[in-house]
């Protein structure tokens, strides 16, 4: 079991570079995380030896690529202990996956509750199914307001839809409550993961939630493809999402019946060397010691918290008890892209503005924030340097 940091940092050839000439310190691992080198070599692997389309092939180069996607599937239904491999739907990413439910699973009119904290992601497309949208309000210290929650779910509700993991206020959501509460009234719960699977192990039977949605990009993995875990009752009662090649049995122009599940909703060439390398980084995950690293991640943020703290000026936005590793801070006189501008100068990654959560931002009456957001391969030495940084830049910029 990997659970030591010098280690790990040596499994990702990024951590050791350079950035405008600082060693680099990559604190904007919430918007994407680095990968390591079993997930790039899966790629380049991938298109030296093994490159044809899935699917569809007799050939053999075409079995081994459906063999080691299919598998990578597999790698994933057992990563997050779904009960059939069907269940795992392969998308574009955590945003086709909220997409999907919004297209397939409510009309027009249907009652949604979501939160103040989402990501625009599940937000916009529940707008766009025209949904009646429910919005649960945020608590100053970035909690859910549960009472108002249980003052909006009925049996009038179709779907809950809410994040597991604040992206920028790091709230850790009481999901396990919120999924009694809606199935005590017989009513769906989606979860946003895309924040959660990089910082814990998810359990989605044990969650008994009906959708999961996350992305791989965040989870050490590939860019552009991720999940959707769902029940397979509801999948399979679900019209099909996009139509094309590989979701369907049989097409004539008077009739076309769909495929089985997990290929009813994957239409299309999928991308299948990022398929085949999250199924390396799922491979790697399962040798991270996930103990130590919810404990190293929980301790840089509060070492991070407690000096941020320490600086005049400074305040944090979202303090809610239960936190993943994630940052968010305003400082009075300078504006947070200026701060991420020259922290950038000195070598340090981190995020700012709205996070892709405006509504959010409304509620705090800001425009944005800095935000770091801590993997379990960064360190309390980084943690320091970038507090001396932050030091430094607020000299210059008040
Ligand atoms: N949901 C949450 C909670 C997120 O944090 C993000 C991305 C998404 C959905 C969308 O994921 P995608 O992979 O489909 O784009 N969040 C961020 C972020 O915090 N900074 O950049 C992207």
């Amino acid at each position: 079991m990997k659970n030591n940091v010098t280690d790990i940092r040596k499994d990702f050839p990024i951590l050791s570079t350079q950035v405008n000439g600082k060693p680099l310190i990559y604190f904007d691992n919430g918007a994407s995380a680095q990968k390591p080198q079993a997930v790039i070599d899966s790629i380049t692997k991938y298109y030296s030896s093994m490159h044809a389309n899935i699917h569809r092939g007799v050939h053999t180069l075409s079995q081994q690529a459906t063999q080691a996607y299919e598998d990578a599937r597999e790698a994933v239904k057992k990563y997050i202990n779904a009960e059939h491999s069907e269940e795992i739907i392969i998308t574009r990413g955590t945003t086709e996956s909220i997409n999907l439910v919004a297209h397939s699973f409510v009309k027009k009119g249907d009652e949604v509750i979501i939160s103040g904290m989402e990501h625009h992601s599940n937000i916009v497309p529940w707008q766009l199914a025209e949904v009646n949208l429910k919005v649960v309000k945020v608590k100053d210290n970035g909690e859910l307001d549960m009472e108002d929650f249980k003052s909006k779910l009925s049996k009038n509700t179709k779907l809950v839809a809410i994040t597991h993991v604040s992206n920028t206020l790091g709230t850790i959501n009481p999901v396990a409550e919120i999924i009694a509460l809606a199935h005590a009234l017989g009513v769906k719960v989606l979860l946003d993961g895309a924040q959660a699977v990089p910082h814990m192990k998810v359990d989605v039977q044990k969650l008994d939630c009906d959708f999961y949605a996350f992305s791989a990009h965040k989870m050490y993995g590939p860019t552009g493809i991720g999940i959707l875990y769902g029940k397979k009752d509801l999948l399979n009662a679900m019209p099909p999402y996009q139509g094309g090649g590989d979701m369907i049995k049989h097409v004539t122009f008077e009739k076309t019946t769909y495929n089985d599940l997990p290929h009813k909703f994957e239409a299309g060439t999928p991308a299948i060397s990022e398929g085949i390398a999250l199924g390396a980084a799922v491979e790697y995950l399962n040798k991270i010691d996930w103990d130590w690293a919810a404990k190293h991640e929980e301790e840089l943020l509060a070492y991070a918290t407690e000096e941020i703290k320490k600086i005049e000026g400074v305040k944090v936005i979202g303090e809610a008890k239960h936190k993943a590793g994630v940052l968010s801070f305003v400082v009075e006189g300078a504006h947070h892209y200026d701060i991420g501008t020259l922290l950038d100068q000195m070598g340090i990654a981190i995020r700012t503005g709205h996070h892709c959560t405006e509504p959010l931002m409304h509620r705090f009456d800001i425009s944005g924030t800095a935000r770091a957001s801590f993997a379990f391969y960064n360190t309390k030495e980084e943690v320091k340097i970038f507090i001396d940084a932050l030091k430094r830049s607020l000299k210059m910029l008040r």
